[in-house]
């Protein structure tokens, strides 16, 4: 489900199940995580994460909705294979480059938003899109988002679930560098060459520091439990079974908002 290699110092990734638009399933997940590892032991320098062209022009629909639970569960637990990759790509110690062609839905774009560094070409789109299947996400996953945009724009993502061009998305710095297709290859060599020049180790601990500054917002324990309650009255919600069921269905959702 991926394609995985060493080419000098620099670990290269693509996901590879065009029949499935390289949506995020455990088992592409697993094959992830130990692409990851297997890159960890081999200290490399840098990741390049993309995506296998295909037919649809996807670089991933996102979560696997037929693996997301059919209701009664949190549908993005701690222990998600989704949220365990996020989790490793901001751990990775190393530059993780997002190398984007194509659409880019739902938990992949918060796999964008967790990657340190994106280059997209003009066919990339980003879309966040728990509202369209009434998912109440969560604070780790939205914590990503805030990082990176202003609170407004991070908003309208959500609110819209609408895919964000990249003209807008370079604009909103969902993208660091917007390029020419033919481009994309030698604006992250050319990065490469710079990082490839520094201190891994240093690197390293600057990733980590900003990984742990970044994810430092005081939550009290009663705002904890608060965004649990919430978070479960929505995934016990009729609006989150109809979301799920809609879309296995291949039909408009109908939702009631309770
Ligand atoms: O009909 P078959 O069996 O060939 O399967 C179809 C789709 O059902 C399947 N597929 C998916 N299967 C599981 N999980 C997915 N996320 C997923 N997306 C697609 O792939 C086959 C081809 O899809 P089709 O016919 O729709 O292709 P298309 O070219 O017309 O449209 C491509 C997309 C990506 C625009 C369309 O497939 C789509 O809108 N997919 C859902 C994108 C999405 O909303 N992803 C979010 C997943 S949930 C998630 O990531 C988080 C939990 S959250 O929502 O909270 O952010």
């Amino acid at each position: 489900m991926i394609l995985s290699e060493i080419r000098n110092n620099v670990g290269y990734l693509a996901l590879n199940n065009p029949a499935k638009l390289n949506a995020l399933s455990a088992q592409l997940v697993t094959e992830l995580m130990a692409a990851l590892e297997n890159f960890e032991a081999q200290k490399v320098r840098a990741v390049v994460l993309s995506a296998a062209p295909n037919k649809h022009n996807v670089w991933s629909a996102g979560h696997d909705i037929n693996e997301l639970p059919v209701g009664r569960r949190d549908p993005l637990g701690y222990f998600d294979h989704l949220e365990v990759l996020l989790r490793a790509i901001q751990a990775f110690p190393a530059p993780v480059i997002a190398k984007i062609h194509g659409s880019v839905w739902g938990g992949a774009c918060d796999l964008t938003m967790c990657c340190d560094i994106v280059v997209a070409d003009k066919t990339a789109t980003f879309a966040i899109t728990p509202a369209k299947l009434g998912i109440p996400y969560n604070a780790s996953g939205i914590t990503h988002f805030l990082s990176r945009l202003s609170l407004n724009v991070a908003k309208e993502m959500f609110f819209t679930a609408a895919p964000v061009d990249a003209v807008t998305a370079e604009r909103w710095m969902i993208i660091n560098h917007l390029v020419d297709e033919t481009e994309l290859d030698a604006t992250i060599d050319k990065m490469l060459a710079a990082i490839l020049k520094n201190s891994s180790l240093s690197i390293a601990i600057i990733k980590e520091q900003i990984r742990m500054l970044a994810d430092a917002r005081p939550l009290s324990p009663d705002n904890f439990e608060r965004v649990q309650g919430l978070r479960r009255a929505v995934y016990d919600s009729h609006d989150y079974a109809e979301g799920v069921q809609s879309f296995k269905e291949k039909r408009k959702p109908v939702f009631r908002g309770e």
